[in-house]
């Protein structure tokens, strides 16, 4: 399929698979007896999810390459702009029928590659209506997708007073700078925090706040995948008045050097990024 413009084409193309997606889960819930290449486990929705993610995006007139975290290289599919997608964010929350979401980036480059190619980002709320957020130029757009077709409900401009805040990984794991900077935000901010990013990036848009996933003593580079999530998301909320941080710098100057590569992961409300810059040592 191709639409006008290759990347208009990418997000009418969301909006016409999001219903069918949705309505693909209710059987698709089980988990596989396989790990993905970053060794997560596999949902049968993971794997379907992506399948028919790649036969409609990766045929649009204008796409030369297809990357998910679900395979393990990059697809050559033609000419023209490189899209980096998490099929379905959050699919853990499937088993307890919790929200979950599509991203994608589109990269005028070749993987891998940093955030700044990315030329447009946008995802897919998978809540209890299915809602779209695309960013190209200016300020991100908001969709309520029914039957396959986008609504706008406007412009998504991050609130300037915080409300929310999200942080993922066991706490015993937090590195001490990090833990002591979270003992200042939960003093100010409410606690909201579901297991997906996308809904969890969604909380932090519509009330403002910040989100994040940290690096971890057993994991410094954290769990967010930088092409596929957190470039992407980075790339939305900067957009929409609001800052990105892996603890030093912007998520879009973070280089890519595999395209599985982790990064810690944080976005929200210019302050609360740059005290967070101020206050981590990892
Ligand atoms: P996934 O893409 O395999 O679903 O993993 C990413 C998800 C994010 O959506 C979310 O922020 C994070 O993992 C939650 O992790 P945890 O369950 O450790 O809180
Ligand atoms: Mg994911």
């Amino acid at each position: 399929m191709s639409g006008p413009n290759p990347i208009e084409a990418v997000f009418e193309t969301l909006a016409a698979t999001a219903p069918e997606i949705r309505a693909g889960l209710p059987g698709r819930r089980t988990a596989l007896d396989q790990e993905n290449v970053t060794g997560d486990q596999q949902l049968a929705a993971d794997v379907w999810a992506d399948e028919l993610l790649a036969e409609r995006l990766g045929t649009i007139d204008g796409i030369g390459e297809y990357a998910s975290e679900e395979r393990q290289s990059v697809e050559d599919v033609g000419n023209g702009y490189a899209i980096a997608i998490d099929p379905l964010d959050g699919s853990s929350n499937l088993k307890s029928n919790n929200p979950m979401g599509t991203v994608v980036g589109i990269y005028d480059g070749s993987f891998p590659t940093t955030g700044q190619d990315l030329v447009a980002a946008g995802f897919v709320l998978y809540g209890p209506i299915t809602t779209m957020v695309v960013a190209r130029e200016g300020i991100p757009e908001g969709y309520v997708v029914a039957n396959g077709d986008r609504q706008s409900t406007g412009p998504v401009k991050l609130p300037t007073e915080p409300t929310v805040y999200g942080f993922g990984g066991r706490e015993p794991n937090w590195n001490h700078s990090f833990a002591e900077y979270v003992e200042g935000v939960r003093s100010e901010l409410k606690l909201r925090y579901g297991g997906a990013m996308i809904a969890d990036v969604s909380q932090v848009l519509s009330y403002g706040g910040i989100f994040g996933y940290p690096g971890l003593r057993n994991r410094p580079e954290g769990k967010l995948r930088l092409l596929f999530e957190a470039a992407p998301i980075a790339y939305i909320v900067e957009h929409a008045g609001g800052a990105s941080t892996d603890g030093s710098q912007s998520l879009l100057e973070v280089p890519a050097e595999a395209i599985h590569q982790r990064t810690p992961t944080f976005v929200g409300n210019e302050s609360y990024i740059s005290r967070l810059e101020a206050a981590v040592d990892w």
